[in-house]
């Protein structure tokens, strides 16, 4: 058998692709990938645990009920991002503000970390797939000094790194630092991630389709003329329509797509004007994700990446896949 890179070699090598690297992103991701092996092995254990399966008794700041798994994971990367020293702050989906750190070792760090601590969350007591995501800018405010909102609030454009780690029928983590993107597979033997899927590329087209169909009468009409026009008729060439196919975990969809090709929608509704899911959390690092495997990311409008956020749990309409896919959905958007 072949060598396997580990995810930590992976990272060392790649640090001399940035000259002035001082290995601090590095250990950053590796944190990333402890905390996740964490959440892994409880994710995992779920169905037998009664403390880690169910709800929490409480909401988050979008009014969604927490779910065991969701604070427990939400705890995990904090708690590695706390005592790593690379991060200055954070900002989760699962709580209402941000967190500077107060230690004067944190403050010294330049990162600070935005994410997802498990996207999914419903389908947690079903066993299926959820993940992580997250999002990783260099601070704005001078090192030494508490972290503030600013460091939080910029656009996907200003992200150094992004990835998601998703607990499906294996264990993967995909990231990227904006030279391509990677997947590593979580060995459970050895308990390492290695490399599995090298320059992911998302194929230009697909016949996928992910969107909560539940909400076609309540979407902007060019939605139902895109799902009725180019994805349940048949293509010319074409053997039959598209395949619909929604988890409900946006991780899991999105990865999908990534590897054959494929579109996610969740446009806005007149129930959530604003479309459900989180800039910050959920689209701006799936969007870099996108972006960097030659696939695209858009309200239905406008590039994901280039909207200046002005609210922490801002959410947008989201249009993410296949390049000529999307492009398409926003075609008829504007008729
Ligand atoms: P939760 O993490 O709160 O379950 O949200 C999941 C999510 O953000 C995304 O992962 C799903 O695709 C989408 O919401 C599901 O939303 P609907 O239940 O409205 O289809």
């Amino acid at each position: 058998m072949a060598k396997l890179t580990t995810l930590h070699e992976f990272i060392m090598d790649k640090q001399a692709d940035f000259p002035y690297a001082s290995g601090e992103l590095s250990r950053l991701l590796s944190d990333i990938a402890i905390a996740s092996k964490v959440v892994s092995n409880d994710v995992r254990r779920a169905g037998l645990m009664n403390d880690i399966l169910g709800k929490q008794g409480n909401t988050n700041v979008q009014g969604e009920e927490q779910q065991k798994l969701d604070v427990i994971a939400d705890k995990a990367f904090i708690s590695v991002f706390k005592t790593g020293g690379e991060v200055c702050g954070i900002a989760s989906e699962e709580n209402d503000e941000f967190m500077p750190f107060e230690s004067e070792f944190s403050q010294a760090g330049k990162y600070v970390v935005l994410f997802d601590p498990l996207d999914g969350s419903s389908n947690i007591d079903v066993n299926v797939s959820i993940g992580t995501i997250f999002s990783i800018y260099r601070r704005i405010s001078p090192k030494g000094t508490p972290a503030t909102k600013e460091d939080m609030l910029q656009e996907g454009d200003k992200q150094i790194a992004a990835g998601y780690v998703l607990y499906g029928s294996s264990t993967m983590l995909v990231y990227t630092t904006g030279k391509g993107v990677n997947g590593f597979t979580l060995d459970p033997y050895i308990g390492e991630f290695c490399l599995s899927h090298s320059n992911m590329k998302m194929p230009e087209t697909g016949r996928t389709y992910a969107m909560n169909e539940g909400n076609i009468s309540i979407c902007d009409p060019g939605i139902k003329e895109y799902i009725e026009t180019y994805c349940q008729q048949t293509q010319p060439g074409q053997p039959r329509p598209y395949s619909g196919r929604y988890i409900g975990s946006l991780v899991a969809d999105f990865h999908r797509n990534l590897i054959k090709g494929g579109i996610y929608i969740y446009p806005s509704t007149t129930v959530d004007p604003e479309g459900r899911l989180r800039l910050l959390y959920e689209c701006n690092p799936l969007a870099y994700i996108a972006e960097q495997a030659g696939g695209l990311a858009t309200t239905g409008h406008e590039r994901v990446m280039g909207i200046k956020p002005t609210e922490l749990h801002e959410r947008v309409p989201f249009f993410i896949g296949s390049k000529t896919m999307v492009e398409q959905a926003m075609n008829c958007l504007k008729k």
